[in-house]
């Protein structure tokens, strides 16, 4: 595969700083080597720029809304410019670049005559809109945006809302109250960490990817750092302890691979300021490289202790 990557230092999705680094973390892990050595072409398109914007006054409740703004137009015409070309994978940046970077996808889906699904690995359901966030802070709204939720004013209309039967969430046991009773009333599929414990993980997941390849749809693949567990993951800003162990994270990535349905990849939430010597960011690094084809026997052998 010919893969894109798409450096999105997107920081102003939430008030603690850091995510902006996260590109280049992602690079100096050996990202673009990792891919290659799968077999993949591998273009870095450096980093983006967010659209002009009007600066932040920053006295409402919510943070950066200007400044997201400008960064969802301009990954959302990135993501739609790319698919054309290949396989692009989102550096973040915060988990607010995912309003654009999905919303690109879903215009590109439409105009290819597919309907886009979305794979959500996240602790968090990211289902607010900008009235119900109690946090103020964007990163908590993505979910709400492209599936078409009303709140968004100002923000680049939603061209290709993704249905909400077309969204899996995995890894959850974060959910605000006012994203819970949202949900309740949606036909987004939601997987709790209950479920994982319970049952595994393979089971929600393949059963979601068989109605992606049932319907010929496109695969967009939204990983945060902290949908895995905090012990194995430090460096993100929204720590929730019990999450997705290496394992559980590496077979939903080499399912993903088996399937050949993945036709984007974010990255988000890695704050580099917050690791320690650089392993999350290589645990990352790792997890792509499953999803784009490592298996178990091909994986450089690397301690995360
Ligand atoms: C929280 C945190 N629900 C908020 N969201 C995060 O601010 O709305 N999402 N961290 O990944
Ligand atoms: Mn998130
Ligand atoms: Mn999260
Ligand atoms: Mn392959």
């Amino acid at each position: 595969q010919h893969c894109i990557l798409i450096g999105a230092p997107v920081d102003s999705g939430k008030r603690r700083a850091g995510c902006l680094m996260g590109p280049d973390a992602f690079r100096t892990a050996g990202l673009a080597a990792a891919l290659e050595s799968l077999g993949h072409t591998v273009e870095d398109l450096g980093n983006l720029t967010p659209a002009p914007y009007a600066p932040d006054s920053n006295d409402g409740l919510v943070f950066a809304r200007n400044e997201t703004i400008g960064w969802t137009s301009r990954l959302a015409q990135a993501a739609e410019g790319a698919l054309e070309g290949g396989l692009p994978v989102f550096l973040g940046g915060d988990h607010s670049l995912s309003l654009g970077s999905v919303a690109g996808a879903a215009n590109y889906a439409a105009k290819a005559g597919r309907p886009l699904f979305v794979l959500w690995l996240d602790a968090h359901t990211d289902f607010h809109t900008p009235d119900t966030s109690d946090s103020g802070n964007l990163h908590g709204t993505p979910v709400g945006y492209f599936t078409g939720r009303n709140g968004f004013e100002g923000f680049p209309e939603v061209a290709n809302p993704v249905p909400q039967e077309n969204v899996c969430m995995i890894g959850l046991r974060s959910v605000d109250a006012q994203e819970r009773l949202a949900l309740e009333g949606s036909s987004i599929r939601t997987h709790d960490m209950r479920h994982i414990d319970e049952n595994g993980i393979a089971g929600p997941l393949n059963r979601f990817l068989e109605q992606v390849a049932q319907a010929n749809g496109m695969l967009h693949v939204s990983l945060d750092v902290d949908f895995l567990d905090p012990s194995v993951a430090p460096a993100v800003g929204t720590t929730v302890p019990g999450g997705a162990t290496v394992r559980e994270a590496h077979l939903v990535c080499e399912i993903l691979h088996d399937s050949g349905l993945m036709t984007s990849l974010d990255l988000v939430e890695l704050n580099p300021f917050l690791d320690e010597r650089g392993r999350t960011a290589h645990l990352m690094v790792d997890l792509c490289a499953s999803a784009l084809g490592r298996r178990v026997f091909d994986r450089p052998t690397r301690s995360y202790q």
